[in-house]
């Protein structure tokens, strides 16, 4: 113990306070206290509503919630290191021609405990937190695979198919007759299912705003769920290296209100449905070799040979 020193250090927080020296470790623990609860409060009450991924959807507002307790949790250990090393320099810094050595230090069991309690509990208690943000909603936009623990409550939920390819995404709706396009719309306020797959290599479907991120395996169905709050556009990307375009893998999906959603995806429903009739038949992952009304099809729409035969570009033949 620094007591056992025959004379106690000026300057040492726990040493006995000699005369004339102010009690440093209350005034950092008062200190700390003060500016803890000025930081906890300005980061979850102003900083948090801003923090990613935003609030436009249950998924993506839950995930915000993570990160302002989180954030909370952090800042008083964030200030603690600070103000302590501030303090330091400030008071305990060597005086100009002290050439002697620091006292040693041998322990101190107050703060030692102190210290083991303190981040035991903080550890415990994420883990209880963590877990707990896991097994419920929380993880909803996260892809978790083909059997999902977690589903939305609701009976009605729209089905997207979100099918990622070297490189762009295209969106199936099982609903409305399976057309695939390439634009992702969204009804506000109903719960939406994205099965996500993929063509050929690994992608990620990553709708940002949304706070869906969501692994696009080949043969894989990966489940991932979201309800939009609000109106808007929202960026989708591909967070996975996926290929020599992988960075250009983006574009933009929007919620819009039930209505426009209706009226778009009746509309594309009829628009498409030449072009959905060639489609393989919808289902949860698509191998892409097998394609048996490839050569139908292309003399279907008037661009393959006579014989039902690929179309060939570099074929005079061919048109
Ligand atoms: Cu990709």
């Amino acid at each position: 113990m620094a007591t056992e020193a025959p004379a106690p250090p000026p300057g040492a927080p726990e040493a006995a306070v000699p005369a004339g020296e102010p009690r440093h470790g209350l005034r950092l623990l008062v200190l700390w206290i003060v500016v803890s609860v000025i930081g906890c409060l300005l980061v979850y009450l102003v900083w948090g509503p801003h923090l990613p991924p935003g609030h436009m959807s249950s998924s993506a507002a839950n995930q915000q919630f993570d990160l302002r307790v989180l954030g909370t949790i952090a800042t008083p250990v964030f200030l603690g290191v600070v103000l302590y090393m501030g303090y330091a320099l400030t008071f305990w810094r060597a005086k100009d021609g002290d050439e002697t050595d620091g006292p040693p230090i041998h322990g101190n069991a107050k703060i030692q405990l102190t210290w083991i309690a303190v981040t035991t509990t903080i550890v415990l208690a994420l883990a209880v937190f963590g877990t707990v943000e896991l097994v419920t909603v929380q993880g909803a936009g996260a892809g978790e695979g083909p059997q999902p623990i977690w589903k939305p409550g609701s009976s009605t939920v729209l089905q997207v198919q979100v099918i990622g390819q070297q490189w762009a995404w295209t969106y199936r709706y099982p609903q409305f007759g399976g057309f695939e396009t390439p634009q992702l719309e969204l009804p506000l306020n109903e719960p939406v299912q994205f099965n996500v797959t993929s063509l050929d290599v690994i992608h990620s479907f990553w709708a940002y705003q949304l706070g869906v991120k969501a692994d696009a395996n080949p043969g894989v169905n990966n489940a991932a769920y979201t309800t939009p709050k609000h109106a808007g556009s929202f960026v989708v990307r591909c967070a996975e290296l996926c290929g020599l375009w992988h960075g250009a893998m983006f574009d933009y999906g929007k919620v819009v209100s039930p209505a426009a959603f209706q009226t778009w995806a009746q509309q594309t429903e009829t628009q498409l449905a030449s072009l959905t009739k060639t489609l393989p038949p919808y289902a949860m992952t698509y191998d892409p070799t097998d394609i048996a009304n490839l050569g139908k099809v292309l003399v279907q729409l008037g661009i393959g040979g006579a014989g039902g035969g690929y179309y060939n570009p570099n074929d005079p033949e061919q048109p």
